[in-house]
Parts: structure tokens; sequence; C-alpha cells
């Protein structure tokens, strides 16, 4: 299995790891399971601290972890260079950020202000594809970027409000990177995780709601996990998947398709 994965001693980045709940750790965890190098980057220092207990605590090693600020461009291009400077390629990006401000997650839509709306574009949408300009020189072999997205990016989803438009627009973002990184065997996919219990679902008054109504409605009767989410990652990153791009992977126990 391993090896038709093909990515044992792969130089993998990953983005968003803030707790043991983010989906990034999940993925990070796969990625170590099949002999990945892994690369992090983190924005906070407090973050920083967590991943290294983290990797202490599972008795894992990063291959590198530097410093990466989303919102500057400046920041990416310093941070993608470390790590090509020390590994020479990558083979896989795993974009896992997202940010709005809570007090445009609540209340109405229509009420969004131009800052926040602009704020949430910036760092859920077009982070990916600043990310993807950094990374794409030190991806000469190829490889896979994936991005987590959200059933709000396509449906209206009560209080997902700025977010699901910045979910649209990463989306949409994710087919054009696909159409134009293709010549050089990049592939660029979205996954769309069913609703998990990390640190962004915190403060989401509705949260317990949403995940009873997945139960009753989703097909599989049940809420996927953050395990689920990085298996799914593992494969579309892997050379399983060598022939998909552009595509929005969903791993939400069927839920999306129900009417
Ligand atoms: C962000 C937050 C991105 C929460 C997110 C998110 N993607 C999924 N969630 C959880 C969620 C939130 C709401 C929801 C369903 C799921 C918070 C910080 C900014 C980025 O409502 C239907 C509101």
């Amino acid at each position: 299995m391993v090896d038709l994965l093909k990515l044992k001693d792969k130089n993998i980045v990953v983005m968003g790891v803030a707790n043991q709940r983010s989906l990034a750790w999940g993925v990070a965890k796969s990625l170590f399971a099949v002999g990945a190098n892994v690369i992090f980057t983190y924005r906070k220092e407090r973050s920083l601290a967590r991943i290294e207990k983290l990797l202490a605590d599972h008795d894992y090693e990063a291959k590198l972890i530097v410093q990466c600020d989303v919102n500057e461009d400046e920041s990416i291009h310093k941070a993608f260079n470390e790590i090509g400077e020390a590994v020479g390629t990558i083979h896989g990006v795993v974009h896992s950020l997202a940010f709005a401000h809570a007090e445009d997650l609540r209340g109405d839509f229509i009420d969004t202000s131009r800052s926040g709306y602009a704020f949430a574009q910036d760092t859920s949408a077009y982070s990916l594809v600043a990310t993807a300009k950094e990374a794409r020189p030190y991806m000469t072999d190829g490889g896979s970027i994936i991005t987590m997205s959200y059933l709000g990016a396509e449906r209206v989803l009560p209080g997902y409000n700025v977010m699901g438009v910045a979910k649209a627009a990463l989306e949409a973002s994710v087919k054009y990177l696909a159409s134009e990184l293709g010549q050089d065997n990049i592939r660029v996919n979205a996954i769309s995780a069913g609703a998990i219990r990390t640190l962004s679902a915190k403060g989401v008054p509705s949260f317990n709601t949403i995940l009873n109504q997945i139960e009753e409605k989703a097909p599989l009767k049940r809420n996927v996990s953050q395990e689920e989410v990085a298996d799914t990652s593992l494969a579309v990153l892997s050379d399983l998947f060598r022939g998909v791009t552009g595509e929005i992977v969903y791993v939400d126990g069927g839920y999306n398709i129900m009417g």
C-alpha cells in the first residue's frame, strides 16, 4: 500500500496546524505513517510550541519548521525559499488555513463589512494562490497541492456567511490553478471536509445542531473524523490520484448529495 502511494521520502509542506484537532495535524500524522518528510509552517509562536509538543509526544521528527504568515507575500516568499534551500524539491503542499472575524460568522451576511470580507478572502482564498506561486519553482518533479474547503462554499449554511463566499473563491481558485499547473504535472484539489470539532469550530453557536443534523441526514448516518479527512487527503496527495486535478473531493459521509 505504502508503495502505491509513493509518498515515502517525499517532501510535503503542511500549513495550518494550530493544535491536535487541526485537520492539518491529521494529515501530518498520516504522512509520517507512510514515511514522508513533513515540513510545517506556522504563524503564531503559540502554534510553533504546540507543533513541537505534538511532535515530541508522538516521537515524530519534522524535516523543518518555518514561520509563514499567509497574509504577507514576503513572508510566504521567504518561507518557501528557506524550504526549497533545505530540501531541494517540494512534492506536495497541504493548505489548511482559513480565518474570518468572529463577528462576520454570525448575524446577517448582508452586514459583512468591506474589511471583514476582504480579510476572509485574503486569508482563506488568496493565500492558496500566493502559496502555489511560491511553491511552484520548487515542485520540479510535479506534485500535489491540496486545500481544505467546506460545503458552505456552494450552499447557504446559516451562519457560515463570509466564510462561504471565501470558500467559493477558494474552490474556483483550485480550478484555475489546476488548469495552469497541469503543464508542470502539479495537481491542485480541494478536500471538502464534513463538520469537525476543531479550533475553528469553537465558538460556532449552532455547531451541535449541525453535527446532529448530519447524523440524521448523511447517507452514512454519522459524522466524519479527523482521521478520515486525513486519509483521503493522503490519497489525493499520493500517486493513486495521479489522474485527478481541479476536483472537490467530499469527505462528509455523503451529506452533500442529500436534498
Ligand atoms: C473558519 C471558521 C473556517 C470555522 C469554520 C471554517 N470552516 C469550517 N468551520 C466550522 C463551521 C463554522 C460555521 C458553520 C459550519 C462549520 C471560524 C474561523 C474562521 C475560519 O456554520 C454552518 C459557522
